[in-house]
This record gives structure tokens, C-alpha cells and sequence, in this order.
């Protein structure tokens, strides 16, 4: 490992994986001070360009924490020994660390109601608060990242390659989301012809991208800003709902328990509008159920993807999770099909509150 690389504070006297994050790889570093760390192997198969990565993290971090000061609420980077904000180790693997958020938790599931709206409170308020950082410095770190189309064409290739002898025992998945694929543009197209406008947005607002407070479930600090970059509201809006919102886990087997909890959506709607409606046009508002949509598809056929390319691109750990994580999804848009007027209708009324 490479804990020596760093200016920890104190000497490390151990170094475990943590988190349930499916792309980096992560660690806790405990030294024999009181601070703790946290150091992760960037994934380059996912990021290529990584000096550009690490710039905007930096650039975010800093514009953030010149209005907040407290260290719990901004990720903080960990300068290596030469003063960089990340190394490249002899194998060309890609290490970044940041202080660790003192007594804090991270969750796949909201405990409470009030713990899924505050979650909202806390994504809007990061989007109001990058509404002043200039896009044109942003690198995009995974182009086309969701653009939900080009997801459906890559579902293809990877059903007429079937590396691994996969697609025959995929056929109802696959069908499902071929079916709903003349909708997978409808963000997309709105974009193109100016209807919807491009923000500094997080596009992966999933609730274990929030640490928590341990004691009071107050939300923190956002962290995973690998993929902060311009993007739609409703993007960031839908992929918080479609995995907080869900009543059961990303991976769970039992789609008996998966639906969408039209309390948590309404919780979570209130709060996020509350905290960076104001700035949202019309049609951004309209939307944000639409986001919901189609962030569980494109997650649904992205985990699809996976699976029969071979598992190469979500961490699993166990066989079929990425088809399980895939079924969830589509069993979330079913749900979600049946409950459209009610999200529409509390999204209004979310606006006018
Ligand atoms: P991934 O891209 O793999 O999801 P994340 O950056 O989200 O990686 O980190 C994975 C997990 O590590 C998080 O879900 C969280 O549990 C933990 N984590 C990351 N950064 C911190 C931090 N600064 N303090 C405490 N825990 C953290
Ligand atoms: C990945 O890194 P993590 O686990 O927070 C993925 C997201 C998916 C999510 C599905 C860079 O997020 O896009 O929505 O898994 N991140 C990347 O759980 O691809
Ligand atoms: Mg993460």
C-alpha cells in the first residue's frame, strides 16, 4: 500500500477497505494521532484523463470551501509528499486521499423520512452553491456520461457480442429495456434543442454519496465528486430518487419489496425544490419525475451492460449482482409507471410550497 506517500499526521498503524462505492477502491487509514484518513485508488478504466479529474476536484473543493469553512462539510484533499493533490504509482495506478470525515455515516438506505429529505436539502443546496463556480473550467470526466441513448446502444453491442455466453438467459431484461428505448432520449432531446439548460451538476447523487452526521443524521458533507461536471437538474434530482427512494437496496434479489415510496418522493422533492427551486426554469421543474425515470433506466441498463460484458465495470461481490442491480431498476420504472400522475402531481405541489 501507499500510506507513506501522503502527509498523514501521526504514523499509520492500519489501512482496511471501506464503503459500498462501486467504482474506486477505498481505504480507511488509521494512524497512532487522532485524525483519520481515507485514501482510494482511482479507477482509470472508468477515468481516463485523470490529471484532469483531480484539477476539478481540487476547483470544487476550493470554490466550496471559501464559503464554508468547516471541515466536515467540504471534502479535503491530502497533498502527497511533493505536494500533489494524487500520485501514480510502479504498476501506473492512480492515488488520491482525503481527511476523514470525523463521525460520520454513510448510508444505502434512509433510516428515517426526515434523514432522505434532508439528503435532498443537502444535493440542491450543492447545486445552488455551484450555480456561481464557472463551467468552462470543468473538465468532463466521462463524456456522454448520461446520455441515456448512447447507454442503449452500448446494451446492444454488448447483447450481440454476449462475451460470455449470457444473453439467452437475459432475454425478458433485455426486451424490457429495448421496449422503453424510444423514451431514452426525451432528456437528451430537450437539451439538444435548447429547452433545458446545462448546470455544474454531482450525476451520482445516490444517498452513499452523502456522509451523515453520526449522532444526528444531519447531512454533512457531498462527497464522490468524480463525475461533478455540466449537467441537468433532473439527473441529479432522479438518481436520488431512484436509489433513496426505492424501498428495498440497489442489489436486493426479492423484487417483491422493490417499489417507489411516493412518501420519500415527496420528502425528498420538497426539500431538494426548497433548497434550489428558485433557480430552476419551468421546464427544468416538469422534468424532475422524468429525471427519476430515466436515471433508474439508464442505472438499469447500464448494470444490464455489465452483466453480460462480464462484470468489468460495477464492483460485484457476488455473481448476478449486476443482473440483480439491473431488475431492481426495471421493476422501480414498472412501479414508477403506475405512480407517474402522483409524481407529476407532487412535484407541483413541491414547486408551490
Ligand atoms: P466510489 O466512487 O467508489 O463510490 P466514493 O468516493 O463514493 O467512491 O467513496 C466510497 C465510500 O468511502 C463512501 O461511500 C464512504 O463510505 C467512504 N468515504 C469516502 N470519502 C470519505 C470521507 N472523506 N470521510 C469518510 N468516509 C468517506
Ligand atoms: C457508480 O461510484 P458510485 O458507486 O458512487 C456509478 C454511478 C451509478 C452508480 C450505481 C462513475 O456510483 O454512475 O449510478 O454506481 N459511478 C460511475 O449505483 O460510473
Ligand atoms: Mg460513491
Amino acid at each position: 500500500m501507499h500510506e507513506e506517500r501522503f502527509r498523514f499526521a501521526g504514523r499509520v498503524v492500519s489501512c482496511e477497505r471501506c464503503g459500498s462505492g462501486h467504482i474506486n477502491g477505498t481505504y480507511l487509514v488509521r494512524t497512532d494521532a487522532p485524525k483519520k484518513y481515507i485514501m482510494q485508488e482511482i479507477n482509470r478504466q472508468v477515468f481516463r484523463d485523470v490529471p484532469a479529474l483531480m484539477r476539478n476536484i481540487a476547483l470544487v473543493t476550493r470554490f466550496l470551501a471559501r464559503e464554508d469553512k468547516d471541515p466536515r462539510h467540504v471534502l479535503t484533499l491530502v497533498p502527497t509528499n511533493e505536494g500533489e493533490d494524487w500520485f501514480e504509482d510502479e504498476q501506473g495506478r492512480a492515488w488520491r486521499a482525503y481527511e476523514y470525515v470525523e463521525n460520520s455515516v454513510c448510508l444505502d438506505q434512509p433510516r428515517t423520512l426526515q434523514e432522505f429529505a434532508q439528503s435532498g436539502r443537502a444535493f440542491g443546496e450543492f447545486q445552488r452553491k455551484l450555480a456561481g463556480f464557472d463551467a468552462a473550467q470543468l473538465a468532463e470526466t466521462i463524456p456522454h456520461f448520461h446520455d441515456t441513448p448512447a447507454r442503449c446502444l452500448a446494451l446492444h453491442e454488448a447483447a450481440a457480442r454476449d462475451a460470455l455466453g449470457r444473453a439467452a438467459g437475459v432475454q425478458r431484461e433485455i426486451d424490457f429495456a429495448l421496449s422503453h428505448e424510444k423514451e431514452a432520449g426525451a432528456m437528451t432531446g430537450m437539451l439538444a434543442r435548447g429547452e433545458l439548460p446545462l448546470r455544474v451538476t454531482h450525476n451520482d447523487t445516490k444517498l452513499n454519496n452523502i456522509l451523515l452526521d453520526a449522532q444526528t443524521g444531519e447531512p454533512l458533507c457531498v462527497i464522490d465528486l468524480d463525475t461533478v461536471m455540466p449537467g441537468l437538474a433532473g439527473n441529479d434530482f432522479g438518481d436520488s430518487i431512484r436509489f433513496g427512494a426505492s424501498t428495498a437496496l440497489e442489489d436486493e434479489r426479492d423484487l417483491a419489496k422493490v417499489e417507489l415510496s411516493l412518501e420519500r418522493y415527496e420528502a425528498y422533492a420538497r426539500a431538494f425544490l426548497g433548497a434550489c427551486g428558485a433557480s430552476l426554469t419551468r421546464a427544468e421543474i416538469e422534468t424532475l419525475p422524468l429525471g427519476a425515470m430515466l436515471m433508474t433506466y439508464e442505472n438499469g441498463v447500464r448494470f444490464l451492460t455489465d452483466y453480460l460484458s462480464g462484470d468489468v465495470y460495477f464492483h460485484i461481490e457476488r455473481e448476478g449482482q449486476n443482473l440483480d442491480r439491473a431488475r431492481t431498476q426495471f421493476k422501480l420504472i414498472e412501479d414508477m409507471e403506475k405512480k407517474w400522475a402522483r409524481m407529476a402531481r407532487l412535484t407541483e405541489e413541491a414547486a408551490k410550497a
